[in-house]
């Protein structure tokens, strides 16, 4: 029997009770943004209304494949000049959208359940992944303060992320992520390098093809 080109993505039905540590400050929420799934699917699309997605250039000239957004006091973005955060859309010239308050909440007591109490993030970045996209190993660098923890949600199809190690040429860990799932790292693998792998043809019931993920930072 072949594999159908258009497998229903797995569901998680409920949240783990306690964080899963992945490494020494990184952990799994699994499932962890499910009770509040419509609020946030809500947020995010009245955020992309105003701050649309789109695919931004590389400083090297190429076109990312992920399809980018912001909200918060500062986004991320990258263009020919580099990569950086700006208080401005530069698509809408306009200050990025307000960082909703669900979206919020959610970052603020994910964080707090792994040990990061207190964190304040200044920015999200919503990235969109269509099938075949994929994110390559990096790290996250842009950051003023690396005491700060990432806290990202997966929403949609599922994902395999790679979990690496503090060189580029450091073996990854390959770690499922399905819709709901929350990770937070921070830390001694604050800087640890990560990518997402092809997203494969999937379908989900509210997102159909596409995988979003969010990451709140503390960036400046
Ligand atoms: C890093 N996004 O936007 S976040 C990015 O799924 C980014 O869209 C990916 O990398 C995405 O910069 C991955 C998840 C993540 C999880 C755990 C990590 C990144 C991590 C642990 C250490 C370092
Ligand atoms: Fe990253």
């Amino acid at each position: 029997m072949t594999d159908s080109p258009h497998i229903s993505t797995s569901q998680r039905l409920f949240e783990s009770d306690a964080p899963q540590a992945l490494a020494a400050a990184t952990f799994l929420l699994a499932g962890f943004a499910l009770a509040r799934q419509h609020e946030l699917l809500g947020e995010i699309e009245q955020v992309l209304r105003e701050s649309p997605l789109r695919h931004m250039q590389t400083p090297g000239g190429f076109t990312m494949s992920v399809a980018m957004s912001n909200c918060g006091a500062l986004g991320w973005v990258s263009d020919r000049k580099g990569y950086r955060y700006t208080p401005m859309d530069p698509l809408t010239n306009a200050p990025w959208p307000v960082l909703p308050s669900c979206m919020q909440q959610l970052a603020t007591e994910a964080a707090a359940l792994c040990g990061f109490a207190g964190f304040m993030p200044d920015a999200c970045l919503i990235n969109r992944y269509a099938p075949g996209t994929r994110m390559s190993l990096h790290q996250d660098k842009n950051e003023v303060d690396y005491s700060a923890p990432i806290v990202s949600v997966s929403l949609g199809v599922d994902a395999a992320f790679q979990l690496g190690g503090m060189q580029r040429s450091d073996k990854p860990l390959r770690i499922g992520l399905q819709h709901g799932d929350v990770l937070v790292w921070g830390g001694e693998d604050r800087l640890r390098f990560h990518g997402v792998l092809p997203i494969k043809p999937q379908h989900h019931p509210l997102m159909g093809p596409d995988r979003i993920n969010l990451t709140f930072r503390k960036a400046g």
